[in-house]
């Protein structure tokens, strides 16, 4: 009989095909989709966010790690969708107009579901009054923004305001190898994180 740990271990270890069986037989035997999120995977994922801030992990783990939970989140899906289990917050989350850059902005939007956050994917070169947009639309909490060259980075003030001036209540969060916690400030962001890990408490502190 499979348990809850087995899962967790299953996701710490990037093993797709245990994560997969386990979750099946969890649920086979009885326990619920939400049970199974926020006691297997869930706490597996936070795990590798732990080992990942701890140098112990690096990024090739954490998305395998990801892609592991991914495919537990898939057969999840039908039985959350029932019972309605509130997600963590809704994020809309992308790279700023001008950058193409995606790999953090996707290893983010993966530790943000693992942390049972609902995340819209705006994909990459996306203009401000796209991000204003997909956030009214869904309603977010938050509004992510990657950028990774000095170039773009200036577009996440753009964002910024223009989020402002549409009257958005949700809160804004930055990231990205040429972003400082200073330059956050700077710009008026709500809160900056340095990696995926710090991105989902960001996420959680911002929302909480
Ligand atoms: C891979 C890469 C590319 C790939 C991108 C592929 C892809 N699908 O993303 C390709 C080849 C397309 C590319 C193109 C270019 N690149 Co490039 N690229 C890189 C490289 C080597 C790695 C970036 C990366 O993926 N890192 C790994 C991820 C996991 O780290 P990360 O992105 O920093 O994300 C983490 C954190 O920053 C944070 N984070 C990220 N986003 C967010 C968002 C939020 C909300 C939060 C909270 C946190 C957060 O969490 C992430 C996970 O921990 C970097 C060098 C480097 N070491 O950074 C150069 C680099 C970014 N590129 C650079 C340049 C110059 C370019 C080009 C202009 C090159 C050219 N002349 O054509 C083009 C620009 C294209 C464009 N318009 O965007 C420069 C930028 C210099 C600068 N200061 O502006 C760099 C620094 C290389 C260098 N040393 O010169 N590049």
């Amino acid at each position: 009989m499979a348990e809850l740990g087995d899962l967790s271990q299953a996701i710490i270890n990037g093993d797709l095909n245990t994560a997969k069986s386990t979750t099946q037989e969890l649920l086979d035997g009885g326990a619920s989709a939400q049970t199974v999120v926020t006691q297997g995977l869930v706490p597996g994922m936070d795990v590798v966010g732990q080992k990942f801030k701890a140098n112990e992990f690096y990024v090739p783990e954490v998305l395998i790690a990801a892609r592991a939970m991914n495919a537990g989140m898939e057969l999840l899906a039908p039985g959350l969708a029932q019972s309605g289990v509130k997600s963590a917050g809704i994020i809309v989350l992308g790279t700023v107009k001008g950058d193409l850059h995606d790999i953090g902005k996707n290893l983010v939007g993966m530790m943000l579901k693992g942390g049972g956050f609902k995340v819209i994917d705006a994909g990459i070169d996306v203009p401000a009054e796209r991000f204003v947009e997909l956030a009214r639309q869904n309603n977010a909490d938050i509004i992510g923004l990657s950028a990774l060259l000095t170039t773009t980075m200036t577009q996440m003030g753009a964002v910024i305001e223009a989020a402002r001036e549409a009257g958005l209540s949700a809160r804004i969060m930055v990231g990205g190898a040429p972003i400082t916690q200073e330059y956050a400030e700077e710009i008026g962001a709500d809160g900056y994180a340095a990696d995926a890990a710090s991105a989902v408490d960001l996420a959680r502190s911002l929302i909480a």
